[in-house]
């Protein structure tokens, strides 16, 4: 049996830059990544995503649009990660640094990838050239991928 876990991921941007927040604790400890975390019972994914973002940098949005859902699976892990990933140009608030994570902008050419989960390197280009895509990565540990897909789509299901 499959167990799948949903969790979302929220990427602002403002022109030329991108907010991620530096994980300071839990799952990605020390990555730069997207704000977000698990789905609750009772909520859909979309509330998640509002809520998770205002949880970890003080954001608002109502204007998140999906761009993409990528599921991970790690070696002897059960468990698969479907992670939905969404973006907007359009927020209110400013930046705050949580108990989770501490917000900074990038410009697009300095983003950290060094720092960052090993997989966002191959679909930001996709997030940032606004191109919706479906993914799937078997990591082995959480340093390395021994395969993946990536594809562009028309459409994400919900
Ligand atoms: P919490 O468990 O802290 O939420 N996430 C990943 N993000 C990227 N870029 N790559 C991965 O590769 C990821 N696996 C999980 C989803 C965890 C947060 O981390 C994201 C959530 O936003 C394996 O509540």
């Amino acid at each position: 049996m499959v167990l799948k876990k949903l969790l979302t991921l929220v990427l602002l941007t403002r022109p030329s830059q991108v907010l991620l927040g530096m994980k300071k604790r839990g799952f990605g400890k020390g990555r730069w990544n997207g704000f977000g975390g698990k789905v609750e019972k009772g909520e859909t994914i979309l509330e998640a995503a509002k809520r998770e973002l205002f949880e970890e940098s003080s954001l608002k949005s109502d204007s998140l649009t999906k761009i993409g859902t990528i599921d991970f699976e790690f070696v002897g892990d059960p468990q698969i990660l479907e992670v939905h990933i969404f973006t907007s140009t359009e927020f209110e608030g400013e930046p705050t640094e949580s108990p989770e994570m501490r917000p900074k902008w990038f410009n697009v050419e300095d983003i950290p990838f060094d720092t960052m989960w090993p997989d966002d390197i191959l679909w930001f280009p996709l997030f940032l050239s606004g191109t919706k895509f479906r993914g799937y990565f078997l990591f082995e540990g959480h340093d390395k991928f021994l395969n993946y897909t990536l594809d562009e789509v028309d459409e994400l299901p919900t």
